[in-house]
């Protein structure tokens, strides 16, 4: 059975940027939701017992047709919302720094170029969905909890959230405020430790 992780800070350890109520909600309701529904999908398919949620993602296909759906997106929400949680942290914001940071600057000529791509693809989501650095550093976004898994992509390096579950009490239709505040929160260390594979010979 899956089991919805604690989240790694206080409810009110983002501060102003996002809001204890926002954080007991989406953390508490939405992604406790997410696990709920998928444990009640896996149940009836006794094969996929003890399978974890990137098994389950990356092997959609294979997946019987009856609970596909549920998987694709209360599997995707368990999955992404678990790694949402750690890219973000009191101590977060700033900018990344060493390999991440030389081959962010390579790629966009700027860490404020990178924000400012990442911000607009994010603000170009279309009702609910995330956007996503991939560990070639492209930006890439999904509709609903769609993970890039369910693509044949590798696990994300980092992803912005874009439900408005995740911003609506504290922002309400205002999207690009959330995101602009979101940069504040940012845990470049998390995401450094995720990029370390990529540079590995
Ligand atoms: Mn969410």
């Amino acid at each position: 059975m899956f089991k919805l992780p604690n989240l790694p800070y206080d409810y009110d350890a983002l501060g102003a940027y996002i809001s204890k109520d926002i954080m007991q909600l989406h953390h508490d309701k939405h992604h406790q939701t997410y696990v709920d529904k998928l444990n009640a999908a896996i149940v009836s398919v006794p094969e996929l017992e003890g399978k974890t949620v990137e098994e389950l993602l990356i092997g959609l296909e294979a997946v019987p047709e009856s609970i596909r759906q549920a998987v694709r997106n209360h599997g995707g929400g368990h999955y992404n919302h678990s790694l949402f949680w750690e890219w973000m942290s009191p101590q977060g914001g700033g900018e990344p720094t060493g390999a991440l940071a030389t081959a962010i600057i390579e790629k966009y000529g700027s860490f404020q170029a990178f924000v400012d791509e990442f911000t607009t693809k994010s603000l170009a989501v279309f009702g609910s969905g995330w956007a996503w650095l991939q560990p070639n550093l492209e930006i890439i976004t999904s509709a609903n909890q769609d993970s890039p898994l369910i693509q044949g992509l590798p696990a994300p390096l980092l992803g912005l959230d874009v439900w408005e579950h995740a911003y609506y009490l504290d922002y309400k239709n205002k999207r690009d405020d959330y995101v602009k505040s979101w940069w504040n929160v940012v845990n470049w260390d998390f995401v450094a430790e995720r990029y370390k594979p990529v540079t590995k010979v």
